[in-house]
């Protein structure tokens, strides 16, 4: 993929949307993603491009109810996790979010879940409002949120630039994150580095 290797120069309609990379996501959370404190750094380093080009950043967080729909106890899929308010639905200590980030809580009533930052949100809204786009996306997890808010992005018009290595997968079963890789792709996800985000003017 000779894309990826080029550098991207940021743009005025650029936002980075950084998904829920929060605690209990990271090894020794209640719902832990293999590997997923390794995408903080990774994130790091672009929130310092786009805080050096003056472009907005968003972040979705999982902000669940206590007896939230996909918790085992009713009866879903997930360990309780990303409880709202609790310190395991926190940021990723480490993460340098700017004061000025976008936050959007998401799957925040007992009867839904919602794995799209999009769904249920204003997110779209927000990002319209501020004339956004293309999205840089990374964060957790590849196969569940990141791709379902990517699914959406791309839906909804924006471009969207999948930071391959600013994601990492749970893989439920073996190969589901890069399947999810491959669906993003396949409907037009630009996939990139981290490395190759260039906050210089075009
Ligand atoms: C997520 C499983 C359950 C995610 C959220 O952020 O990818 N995965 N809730
Ligand atoms: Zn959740």
């Amino acid at each position: 993929m000779a894309g990826e290797l080029r550098p991207i120069p940021l743009r005025a309609d650029d936002a980075l949307l950084i998904v829920d990379v929060q605690s209990d996501f990271l090894p020794g959370g209640s719902l832990a993603v293999p590997r997923g404190d390794e995408v903080v750094a990774v994130l790091n380093g672009c929130l310092q491009a786009f805080r050096q080009a003056g472009l907005p950043v968003v972040a979705t967080r999982d902000w669940h109810p206590p007896d939230h729909c996909s918790f085992r106890p009713q009866g879903g899929p997930w360990p309780p996790h990303c409880v709202a308010g609790s310190a395991g639905a926190g940021f990723a200590p480490g993460l340098q979010l700017p004061a000025q980030a976008l936050v959007i809580s998401k799957a925040t009533q007992p009867q839904s879940d919602a794995y799209s930052g999009f769904e249920g949100t204003a997110l779209d809204q927000r990002l319209r409002q501020a004339g956004v786009g293309r999205l840089f996306v990374g964060g957790l997890a590849t196969d569940y949120c990141v791709l379902n808010t990517v699914c959406d992005a791309l839906r909804l018009g924006y471009q969207t630039v999948l930071l391959l290595d600013a994601i990492r997968a749970v893989d439920v079963h073996a190969g589901d994150g890069e399947r999810a890789i491959a669906r993003m792709l396949q409907l037009g996800a630009l996939a990139a580095s981290s490395q190759h985000i260039w906050a210089g003017t075009a």
